[in-house]
């Protein structure tokens, strides 16, 4: 039986009757994602109708999820929400801090001893407000969702960007930071944006080498990292129906890519097999009885221009595979021009490493297809060129590829099969020479690939491929190596050309696996005591951030004015930072160390305007801290792009940066700011980024009136002497205010439990 079935069935109830209300309110066919926005406003049935890309709208999401480099912030936040047990049906999974080094067993073991106290803490917490708790090793966050959790037409949040992973099953489910999950779980509504509606539109199949993988890289490469902000993309047409129900995960989870709040698909076949096929035929036979409302009206899909505020149209007959990266994952290239474009380019031609897996690409199918090349090896007769590696999403799907034989394939090419985990995806893998800082190329079929995210190494040139091309290219080893036109020699000297890859959707003997690696949580946890040891490096509990002055703010410090791409793993490193994600004080000696510095064109080396020397940027803050001086940091388009974690916004916040000013920013890293108490403000006039000096001093005008829709106007004290006024906007509305004046959305809870 299906976890929470209760719960489904319950949705499901309500269902016909919300989506009436929206259809009587709305007066049109309805697309899926309206369909499931509009049954799950937290007021119930629809009264109001709204603006997209405008409404803020409260929700009431199905459940939570969270991983363990973001749950123990958001956990240490709802511990003090006064809550005696998670209001809606929660998870908490150990995926990150799991090293790749040696082999799965190893690392493993390895992780149990290093982060014991972090597990322990998540364990004991989920233990005592009725959290699932998915121990380490059991698999990353979103494929242990998929495999578990997710139902079409639901909505779920996640304290992790690819919590959309899960629109592979047909939900609306997003990425959040951990005061978000912490206000879902406290039994408050959750409040979104109105999305706008991109519709992709699915035509053809995928044959060859294409995959469900390259109709993301292609759509990234259309939509770029920011052009889905704002919006939820929907997919449809007879492609979208012939793919597999993993397939559609793989497309979701990379939507956050495209900075998209989430992606989704109408519920078809492919998804009754995958929910049947994973124990889950209770959620299948309810999901077929409310079939019609688990997917657009049918007018949406025959006119899309009508109900879609944009349509792109992809051709999966005609779809190419493709590469993108390296450095962001937009930059899309086709992998019929990857000569000419790496050529071009001076990228490093040849592929080091190729690693398979992540919670973007290890289902079965990807698997299966990507064993289909390696097992070409031998009959062959070639050499793997390129290390290989594979991560594998979760133990289901480890232990039953192990029967299948397929590691066994893999072990053939002289592959590493890592912990079923984020590992090298995440920084947490101890690549040999990465320290050298050398020039290289990787291939991977993971979802991101910014500057030094996966070894430490910038000058590591990875690039995005699906599984298939990752294994093509690491058995030839080149980055311009075409396999759907060029051929290898093998060690007999001969002229081969690798065929096609081949797999299966599902394994037909069934999924497999001795120990799934879930703990249920008590039924009482009342008499649970959570242990949290005063000297812990890696654990500290909250103290409250302070309110607001009432005050405008004058006189701060310009801390740093980033310079070009600035994600959350510029802002807030991962890799060997994951070990602080529980010590707020700790992890903040990362803050902003990425980023680079507009006036010196270096990382973490900024001017301390105290006494004119260069110095670390969370050095140079906490002086502007002790001295208690508010500081600035300015920045440029979609500001925070990329993780959904809130240290990002609360490192500044601990150290004492009071406004964040940018070009743009990413939509989970605008929202964490605002709920952590700071001001994420933009420029009115982008042009105005320009006139931020290195030696402002800088007042904020009008928070005394601050009210939304009215701008804020920022003065620049230039050093000459001169000054500038500039207008700053922003897109708090009322409730959001709040937050700012109580010092974060937290206060706020804290105070109506005491
Ligand atoms: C990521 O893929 O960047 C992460 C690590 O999963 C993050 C979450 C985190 O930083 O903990 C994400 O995508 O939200
Ligand atoms: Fe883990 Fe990578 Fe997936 Fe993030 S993207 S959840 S780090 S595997």
């Amino acid at each position: 039986m299906a976890f929470d079935i209760n719960m489904i069935k319950s949705v499901y109830a309500n269902m016909p009757e919300r989506i009436a209300a929206a259809r009587q309110l709305l007066q049109k066919p309805l697309t899926l994602t309206e369909k499931i926005l509009y049954s799950h406003l937290s007021a119930g049935n629809a009264t109001t109708t709204y603006e997209r890309g405008n409404s803020y709208v409260d929700f009431a999401p199905d459940r939570v999820a969270m991983q363990d480099a973001t749950a123990q912030m958001a956990l240490l936040q709802f511990m003090q929400a006064g809550r005696k047990q998670a209001a809606v049906p929660s998870t908490v999974h150990c995926d990150h801090l799991i090293n790749a080094k040696i082999g799965a067993e190893k690392d493993l073991d390895f992780a149990n001893q290093e982060s014991k106290e972090v597990y322990d803490f998540l364990a004991s917490v989920s233990n005592k407000y009725g959290i699932g708790f998915w121990k380490p090793g059991a698999g990353i966050i979103h494929q242990v969702v998929l495999e578990n959790y997710a139902f079409p037409g639901g909505m779920m949040i996640g304290t992790d960007s690819h919590t959309v992973n899960a629109g592979g099953l047909g939900m609306v489910a997003i990425g959040v930071g951990g005061a978000d999950a912490c206000d879902v779980m406290a039994g408050l509504p959750w409040e979104l944006k109105f999305p706008k509606l991109i519709g992709v539109k699915l035509t053809g199949q995928l044959s060859g080498w294409a995959s469900p993988k390259d109709v993301i890289l292609k759509v990234a490469g259309i939509l770029t990292v920011k052009g889905g902000t704002g919006a939820i993309v929907e997919y449809f047409g007879e492609g979208a129906e012939s793919m597999s129900c993993t397939g559609k995960g793989t497309i979701c989870n990379m939507g956050a890519e495209i900075g998209a709040t989430t992606s989704t698909f109408g519920y078809d076949e492919s998804m009754e097999r995958y929910l049947r096929s994973t124990g889950r035929a209770d959620v299948a036979d309810l999901a077929n009885t409310v079939k019609a409302h688990l997917t657009a009206d049918p007018e949406c899909y025959a006119n899309p221009e009508m109900y879609f505020d944009q349509v792109i149209e992809i051709n999966l007959s005609e779809l190419e595979p493709h590469i993108n990266g390296p450095f962001t994952p937009d930059l899309a290239t086709p992998i019929s021009k990857m000569k000419e474009v790496a050529a071009a380019n001076n990228w490093p031609l040849t592929v080091e490493v190729g690693l398979i897996g992540s919670c973007t690409n290890s289902s079965y199918e990807d698997i299966s297809r990507a064993a289909s090349l390696a097992k070409q090896v031998a009959e062959k007769q070639l050499k793997t060129k390129a290390e290989f590696t594979i991560t594998p999403g979760s133990e289901l799907v480890r232990a039953t590829i192990e029967r299948d034989g397929f590691i066994n394939t893999f072990d053939q090419i002289g592959a590493t099969v890592f912990a079923n985990a984020c590992g090298p995806c995440i920084g947490m893998w101890t690549r040999m020479g990465a320290e050298k800082k050398e020039r290289n190329s990787i291939v991977h079929s993971f979802n991101r690939n910014f500057a030094a995210r996966q070894d430490g190494n910038p000058n590591t040139h990875a690039f995005v491929a699906s599984p298939e091309i990752t294994t093509a290219l690491a058995i030839a080893g080149r980055l311009d190596f075409n396999p759907l036109t060029d051929t290898l020699v093998n060690e007999k000297g001969e002229t081969v050309k690798l065929d096609a890859p081949t797999g299966v959707e599902l394994p037909s003997k069934g999924f497999t696996a001795e120990d799934i690696g879930y703990q249920a949580p008590a039924e009482d946890g009342s008499s649970v005591e959570v242990v949290v040891a005063p000297s812990s490096s890696r654990l500290q509990l909250l103290a409250p951030f302070t309110a607001w002055e009432g005050t405008d703010l004058k006189g701060l410090k310009l801390l740093i004015k980033a310079k070009g791409k600035c994600t959350t793993d510029h802002i807030s490193m991962a890799g060997p930072w994951l070990k602080f994600r529980g010590h707020l004080d700790n992890i903040s000696n990362n803050m902003l160390i990425g980023a680079v510095n507009f006036f010196n064109e270096k990382t973490n080396c900024v001017k301390n305007q105290l006494n004119g020397q260069y110095d670390e940027v969370p050095q140079v803050q906490r002086q502007y801290k002790a001295e208690g001086i508010g500081s600035l940091v300015v920045g440029d388009e979609n500001y925070g792009e990329g993780s959904s974690r809130e240290h990002a916004a609360m490192e500044p916040r601990h150290l004492g940066v009071r406004v964040v000013l940018t070009k743009s920013f990413a939509r989970i890293h605008e929202t964490n700011l605002k709920k952590q108490g700071m001001l994420a403000l933009t420029f009115a006039n982008k042009a105005d980024y320009d006139k931020i000096q290195e030696d402002d001093s800088i007042d904020l005008i009008g928070l005394t009136n601050f009210a939304p829709d009215q701008a804020l106007t920022m003065v620049l004290n230039h050093k000459d002497g001169s000054s500038d006024s500039i207008i700053c906007n922003h897109t708090y509305n009322a409730q959001q205010i709040e937050w700012f004046k109580a010092g974060g959305a937290l206060n706020i809870i804290r105070k109506s439990v005491a």
